[in-house]
Formats: structure tokens, sequence, C-alpha cells
């Protein structure tokens, strides 16, 4: 059966960055659940459907990941899921403060829970979502920061091709 693993997030949309820890992610454990949050306060640049399909297409090559959805509370999600692993990824010491109370919350809300986390890639340690989204908005390049069906994605999303 093996360690199911979720990789949680708004992934608004997949970058390098993701990509790096969903990833290394596989390499360790069996299987990974990539799990795109559906209700979040945040207003999203893309819709779920069309962040999934995204990471789903830059996920084939990798057989032990699955990309899927969820709402409400990640622990209720993961018991759906028989699941009790959740895997996060730290890009800098600023991230810390945010996940650590995230993960304890987790754990208090479900003592089974563990919390792993990665560090990612030097070269993606400045990386993030919003980052991706303020530069393709002016028309720059933003090839070196996403897959190329993303960068594609976001030119036609801000109407620039
Ligand atoms: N390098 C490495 N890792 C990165 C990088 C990068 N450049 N960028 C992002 N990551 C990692 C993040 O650390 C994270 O592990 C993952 O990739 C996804 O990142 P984001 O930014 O898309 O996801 P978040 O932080 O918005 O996700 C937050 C959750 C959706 C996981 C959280 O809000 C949640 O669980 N919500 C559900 C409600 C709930 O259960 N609440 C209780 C706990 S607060």
């Amino acid at each position: 059966m093996g360690i199911k693993a979720v990789c949680p997030g708004s992934f608004d949309p997949v970058t390098y960055g993701h990509l790096d820890i969903i990833q290394r992610a596989a390499n360790v454990f069996d299987y990974v659940i990539v799990a795109v949050l559906n209700n979040s306060s945040k207003k999203p640049l893309f819709t779920v459907e069309e962040r999934m399909e995204l990471l789903r297409q830059v996920t084939s090559e990798i057989p032990n990941v699955e990309v899927d959805s969820f709402n409400g509370l990640l622990i209720d999600y993961m018991k759906k899921k028989g699941a009790n692993t959740i895997v996060r990824g730290l890009r800098a010491v600023s991230d810390f403060e945010y996940e650590l109370q995230v993960a304890s919350i987790n754990r208090k809300l479900d003592d089974s829970i563990e919390t792993f986390f990665m560090m990612t890639n030097n070269k993606y340690s400045y990386l993030s979502s919003s980052i991706v989204k303020e530069i393709a908005k002016y028309h720059a390049s933003v090839s070196d920061l996403v897959p190329p069906e993303v960068e594609e994605a976001l030119m036609r999303k801000f109407g620039h091709v």
C-alpha cells in the first residue's frame, strides 16, 4: 500500500517551484495527491478546473502523481482519501512561521496528521505564483519561472495573445 502524501495548495498557477516540490515528494513517497483548494478567500486568476488541468499537463510524466481538488478543511479531505501525510515546500525562513502555525493547527485537529517540509531548489527560492502573475500581467517573459503550457495560459488570460 505504501505512503500516500498530499501536496495541498492554491496553485494559481503552478510554477517550477511547485513542480520541484511535487517531483521531490514523488521521489520519496509512494503516491502523491496534488490537492487544489477550491474555496479560498483569495480571488484566484484561474478557475479550479484550469489550475487542475495545468497541473495535470505538467505532471503527466510523473506516474505516481494524481491531481484533485478539495473544499473545506484539508484534514477532512485527507481522511476521505485515506492519507495522513502532508508535504509543504519551504522557500525561506519567512515561510516558516506561517507553516508552523498551519502544521500545528492541523495536528491539533487530527493528531495522526504528519507534515513534512522540503526545502526548495535554491534557484526557485524567490518564486511565487503572485510574482509570476505580476510579471505576466505586464507582458514580460516568465519562461524561466513556469512551464510553457502555463506561460501560454497566462498570456491568454491577460489578453496578450
Ligand atoms: N519553492 C518551493 N515550494 C513552493 C514554492 C517555491 N518557489 N512556491 C510554493 N511552494 C510550495 C508551498 O510551500 C506549498 O507547499 C505548495 O507549494 C503550494 O503553494 P501555494 O502558495 O499554492 O499554496 P497555499 O500556501 O496557498 O496553500 C494553503 C492551503 C490551501 C494548503 C491551506 O490554506 C489549507 O489547507 N486550506 C484549507 C483549509 C484548512 O484546512 N485550514 C486549516 C489549516 S489553516
